[in-house]
């Protein structure tokens, strides 16, 4: 092939991928007849540590420690993970939250340290009484880069598309948190028991995410029948 037919048969497969994925809108409506699908994430691996060592700020980052990099309950269910249905088109109407999300800096921690929110509006909160620096990512790209140097400042802002969003702090380079934006309600995180229960699915096909920060993504496809519950393990693997 020469340089232009090489170029040319790049153009044409971008713009296949273009057509072939629609940023279609979540339509949101009544459900009829919707299953369940409720399950657990278990990981089964070693639990591996990492070392957190505060060199400054440490009155309130306290002292260095391990910690573990996967929360792992006595049945091997994992804590945090995060579960999700991708590109769903149209389905129940998204729950209303209690407060808008936030993510908050507490004792050199993100509070929650993984949470899942539907695109749109986000709080960045400080409760500690000195400067942290939060930097959100998506991929690569900065989603926010905010200095927050007064005790419980508060700045919003927009994360507009789905994606994992990591979060950093610039100040306290051990800080980590995942904020998973989504763009339909079909979600689910965790508990300390690791299982999770997603309600009201349209019966039909679908491709279920799995993850956590340090473990993941991993997808499978899930049938869900009208007015049943599927059940799954998922296993989380390295
Ligand atoms: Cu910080």
């Amino acid at each position: 092939m020469n340089t232009l037919g090489l170029i040319n048969g790049l153009s044409a497969s971008v713009l296949a991928a273009m057509i072939s994925t629609p940023t279609q809108a979540y339509e949101a409506g009544p459900v009829t007849g919707g299953g369940t699908i409720e399950g657990t994430i278990v990981y089964r691996g070693d639990v591996s540590t990492r070392t957190i060592i505060p060199t400054k700020d440490i009155e309130v980052c306290g002292a260095p420690r391990e910690e573990p990099v996967i929360r792992v309950g006595p049945d091997k269910g994992v804590e945090s993970a995060v579960v999700y249905l991708a590109e769903v088109a149209k389905g129940k109407v998204w729950p209303t939250p209690a407060k808008k999300p936030e993510i908050d800096n507490v004792k050199c921690r993100f509070v929650p340290e993984v949470q899942v929110i539907q695109a749109g509006p986000l709080d960045v909160v400080n409760t500690d009484p000195m400067l942290h620096n939060t930097h959100g990512y998506y991929g690569k790209r900065t989603a926010f880069n905010l200095a927050l140097p007064n005790k419980d400042q508060r700045i919003p802002v927009d994360l507009p598309r789905a994606g994992t969003v990591r979060v950093d702090c610039d100040a306290h380079g051990w800080m980590e948190g995942w904020i998973q934006v989504v763009d339909n309600p079909y979600y689910a995180i965790t508990g300390a028991d690791g299982k999770f229960s997603i309600t009201d699915v349209p019966p039909g096909n679908y491709r279920l995410v799995a993850m956590q920060p340090f473990i993941g993504p991993i997808e499978q496809p899930v049938t869900v029948a009208e007015k049943k519950p599927t059940s799954l393990t998922i296993e989380l693997k390295k």
